[in-house]
């Protein structure tokens, strides 16, 4: 039985990665077992205190809340490793790509941000939805949760298409344009996703270096 693929969707706010993480799963579905997986996932112990952290009623120190979107990852590996074993493809609604940029953007380092994550599984293949930061507004204003925020969202989009090019990811990303109608952005992610079912049929899993 071959392994399932791990397909990351990344991008702003508003990009569209819920929605076509919807539409990702229920087509994949049709041929093969797949799950939803989201982060931070705000359902563990962990997450909680995450989602206090967006929604501004704690405070924590930057590299902490960082080292806690991270464990909120690695929590949840091993299951996402037997998934994988099992036959069955993950499609995961942001992953560490979200943590490195948003942690970059408020102004920790790049290397230090990438260390807690070296281990984890690594993407078949990273599908970063991308778009303006004008465009993504023009679809509703902004929530009330810390990051969303116009020049942070502006500084997260830069540092998502820095780490587009960072080697120790080569092969992984594929940019779709996140502008087109929901329909051409579907096709757009389904061709990527193929890439990544690809690789999962003929490689093994790896793990983020
Ligand atoms: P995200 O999960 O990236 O924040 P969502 O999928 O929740 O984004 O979409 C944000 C908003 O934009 C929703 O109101 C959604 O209906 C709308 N939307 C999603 N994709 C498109 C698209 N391609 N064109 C126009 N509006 C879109
Ligand atoms: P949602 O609105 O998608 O729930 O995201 N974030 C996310 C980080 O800062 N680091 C991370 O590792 C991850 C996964 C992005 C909540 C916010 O959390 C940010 C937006
Ligand atoms: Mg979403």
């Amino acid at each position: 039985m071959p392994r399932g693929a791990l397909i990351v969707i990344e991008g702003l706010d508003r990009a569209g990665k819920s929605t076509q993480c919807d539409r990702l799963v229920t087509r994949l579905k049709t041929s093969t077992p797949t799950l939803l997986r989201k982060f931070p996932d705000r359902t563990t112990p962990i997450g909680t205190m995450i989602d206090a952290y967006l929604r501004s009623t704690s405070d924590l120190d930057d590299h902490a809340v960082h080292l806690l979107f991270s464990a909120n990852r690695w929590e949840a590996s091993s299951a996402i490793k037997a998934e994988l074993e099992a036959g069955v493809t993950v499609v995961v609604d942001r992953y560490i790509y979200s943590g490195i940029a948003f942690s970059r953007a408020k102004g920790l380092d790049g290397a230090w941000c990438r260390a807690p994550d070296v281990g984890l599984p690594r993407p078949d293949v990273a599908i970063f939805l991308d778009i303006s930061e004008e465009a993504a507004a023009e679809r509703g204003g902004y929530g009330e949760e810390r990051y969303e925020k116009k020049e942070m969202q502006r500084k997260v989009r830069q540092d998502f298409l820095e780490l587009r090019d960072d080697e120790r990811d080569a092969g992984d990303w594929a940019v779709v344009d996140a502008g087109q109608s929901v329909e051409e952005v579907e096709e757009n992610i389904w061709k990527a996703a193929q890439k990544g079912i690809e690789r999962a049929r003929t490689k093994d899993l790896r793990t983020v270096v």
